[in-house]
């Protein structure tokens, strides 16, 4: 499953800090405000965890390694939904530069953010995945684990976990309807869907309708299948299906880009300070719904939209 390795991620990510916007300088030295800063180096199928070659570096063309210019090409889109819609320079809101490891070990079936900067991406082994760059959503998942780290920081575990893990697949997803100008209607809201090999086709997990990705996807839509367990950080990749359904059903149900108002009340919950690392699903909902209300008005079909959702999958806001 593409829960593998939690526990060397997640050992990192405690390392983290909490850093929120609002405390956050200037631009680092050398960005440019509006323009990313992405370097990609190639790991040549090693496991070592420190940045391998640097074979392309911001504003370099083209090279021959297809894996490099996907994960460049994908943390431009990645790059240009945070900062043309949410004004968000970059990983820690300051321009933060982009790094990404590609060809990080043998058939490698993952791809990771480390905690420090640094996001991993393994070839597949041909059967579960194959070259993890080519996903856009993937890409969008793993850069946002950074975000997150940078904002909320929710703990990755149990229900904080599940809701760190569903906040990638939202803004991953919102990566590529964005990038494809799709409206909520439009969308496939399926996670993974250009990566899978044939053993998980058709997609690793599914916003729409969770527990149908493929052959072996087990995660709940509402809180009646909510999965008590110690695998998997407290089935951080399985849980977060409850989350990501509300998303998906708050989108649909107010309609039009999922990136406009969903997206919005998403990303100002991730930033606001009453949300707390500790945080369980209905905090998170309740947090939602205060900036629906605070943004859009507190009879605003916005507003009652998120208060939909996270009925539709059995949390209380
Ligand atoms: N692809 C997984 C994720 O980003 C990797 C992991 O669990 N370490 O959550
Ligand atoms: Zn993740």
């Amino acid at each position: 499953s593409l829960a593998l390795d939690h526990s060397f991620r997640s050992a990192r990510v405690e390392r983290g800090l909490r850093a929120r916007l609002a405390g956050a300088a200037g631009p680092a030295a050398g960005s440019t405000p509006g323009r990313p800063n992405r370097a990609i180096y190639d790991q040549h199928n090693s496991d070592a965890t420190t940045p391998g070659t640097l074979v392309r570096a911001e504003g370099q063309p083209a090279v021959e390694d297809g894996s490099v210019n996907q994960a460049y090409d994908n943390f431009g889109f990645t790059y240009a939904l945070y900062w043309d819609v949410f004004q968000r320079d970059s990983i820690d809101g300051r321009g933060q530069r982009i790094e990404g490891l590609v060809h990080y070990g043998q058939a490698y079936d993952n791809a990771f953010w480390d905690g420090e900067g640094h996001m991993f991406f393994g070839d597949g082994d041909g059967r579960l995945l194959t070259d993890t760059t080519k996903g856009l959503d993937v890409i969008g998942h793993e850069l946002t684990h950074g975000v997150t780290q940078n904002t909320a920081n929710l703990t990755y575990q149990d229900q904080a976990g599940a809701l760190n893990e569903s906040v990638s697949d939202v803004f991953g997803s919102l990566v590529k309807q964005y990038h494809l100008q799709q409206s909520a209607e439009a969308a496939d809201w399926l996670i993974g869907a250009d990566i899978v090999g044939p053993e998980l086709a058709p997609a690793l997990r599914s916003m729409k309708a969770p527990g149908t990705a493929n052959s072996q996807d087990t995660q709940p839509a509402t809180m009646d299948g909510y999965v008590r367990t110690s695998d998997d950080n407290g089935g951080v990749h399985t849980n977060s299906g409850i989350p990501n359904h509300a998303f998906y059903v708050i989108a649909t149900t107010i309609g039009g880009n999922a990136w406009e108002a969903p997206g919005r009340i998403w990303y100002a919950t991730l930033n606001d300070p009453d949300l707390q690392p500790s945080a369980t699903f209905a905090d998170f909902a309740a947090v939602t719904l205060k900036q629906a209300k605070a943004i859009f008005g507190d009879t605003s079909a916005e507003a009652q939209g998120v208060q939909s959702g996270w009925e539709a999958v059995k949390v209380a806001p």
